[in-house]
């Protein structure tokens, strides 16, 4: 029988690439879309299946519409990825940020738990949760204790809580996927990867002067988005609901990035990055490399991208703009 999945921030990032990915599975595939002025934007990385996907209006922060459309759709398994994403602007909006990453799961889940209870919940939980906490062989797991540090990272503190109670308290079927930075060309410009290499080739082609940047000496580890959405599809279908980390265990700092992206074109990135406080954070996040060995080992994921190949993808998409 057809599978039919919903997810929240179909427009995003990772939910245009898990809808290509469900749709390849066969999936019958249904998406929550908000509402823009210019209903372009609306689905600018859904263009090419627009037709082969169902869209509702919705809004994490509206739960009557929530409720619709989950009892309307009633689906098998439901993917909760939307949020206020950005962690720096998360600073300058942290209403916003906590209505929609943390109440916003709660209506979800009610909605699970009324309409579709013997369905799946994934909840889109993030390395970000983790702050400043370091185990000493300096990764994060499932049990690194969670100090975070904006408030994105307290708004999905928040989120994963409630998605393990919900699991707890009334045996539902709920995940959560501790997901550690994920990156493509299809990433919103305002994150550090496209940023530096949009960035870069408009120095290149002589159309930018100069790249201002906030913290260069923080350190990620960042893996491709596609390969970490067929990660959300395989902790969803395990026989157990549990919460899983998802990380390439390969740390780099924004430094190292801008080197590899600039040098790729030829360029020496000290000749062009300079620093603005504007983009540092009131309290910023220093280091983070995940722990994925439970993934790889009990489910079996293992990536195909690696830092290099992730960020030459984003070199290839940016010079043929
Ligand atoms: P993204 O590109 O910023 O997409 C976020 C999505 O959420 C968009 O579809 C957006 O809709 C939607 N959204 C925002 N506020 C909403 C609201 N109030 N009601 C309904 N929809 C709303 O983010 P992403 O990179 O795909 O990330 C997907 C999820 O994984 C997010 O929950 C994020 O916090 C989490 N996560 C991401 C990473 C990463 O490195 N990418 C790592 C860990 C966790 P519009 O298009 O209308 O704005
Ligand atoms: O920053 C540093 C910045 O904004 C990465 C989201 O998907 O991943 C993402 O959040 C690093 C940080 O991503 C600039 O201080 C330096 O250390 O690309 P980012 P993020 O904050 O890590 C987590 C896991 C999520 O869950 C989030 O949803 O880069 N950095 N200079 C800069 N960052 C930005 N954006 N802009 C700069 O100019």
């Amino acid at each position: 029988m057809t599978k039919r999945a919903l997810i929240t921030g179909i427009t995003g990032q990772d939910g245009s690439y898990l809808s290509e990915y469900l749709l390849e599975l066969g999936y019958e595939v249904h998406g929550i879309v908000r509402r823009h002025s210019t209903a372009e934007n609306q689905s600018s990385r859904l263009h090419h299946i627009n037709d082969q996907i169902t869209r509702h209006y919705g809004d994490l922060t509206d739960e009557h519409s929530l409720m619709t459309v989950v009892r309307q759709v009633k689906p098998d398994e439901i993917y909760n990825l939307a949020a206020m994403s950005h962690v720096r602007i998360s600073f300058d909006m942290p209403s916003f940020t906590i209505k929609t990453n943390s109440l916003g799961v709660l209506s979800m889940l009610e909605c699970f738990k009324q309409e579709c209870p013997e369905g799946k919940f994934y909840q889109a939980s993030s390395s970000e949760m983790f702050g400043n906490s370091i185990d000493s062989d300096l990764h994060q797991r499932l049990t690194t204790a969670m100090t975070p540090v904006s408030p994105y990272g307290v708004s999905k503190v928040m989120g994963f809580n409630l998605t393990r109670h919900y699991r707890d308290a009334y045996k539902l079927y709920a995940v959560n996927g501790i997901l550690f930075n994920h990156e493509s060309p299809r990433r919103g410009i305002n994150f550090v990867t496209n940023k530096v290499v949009k960035s870069a080739v408009d120095i290149k082609k002589g159309r930018l002067d100069k790249l201002e940047l906030g913290n260069l000496d923080s350190y990620g580890d960042w893996g491709h988005s596609k390969d970490y959405v067929r990660a959300m599809h395989m902790m969803i279908n395990h026989t157990e609901a549990r919460d899983w980390i998802v990380a390439t265990g390969e740390t780099h700092s924004v430094r190292e990035l801008c080197k590899y992206v600039f040098s790729s074109l030829g360029m020496n990135y000290e000749d062009y990055v300079v620093q603005n406080e504007k983009f540092m954070r009131p309290e910023e996040l220093k280091y983070l490399c995940g722990d994925s060995s439970d993934i790889k080992t009990v489910l079996g994921w293992k990536p195909v991208y690696t830092f290099e190949t992730m960020l030459d993808e984003m070199i290839e998409y940016w010079q043929q703009q």
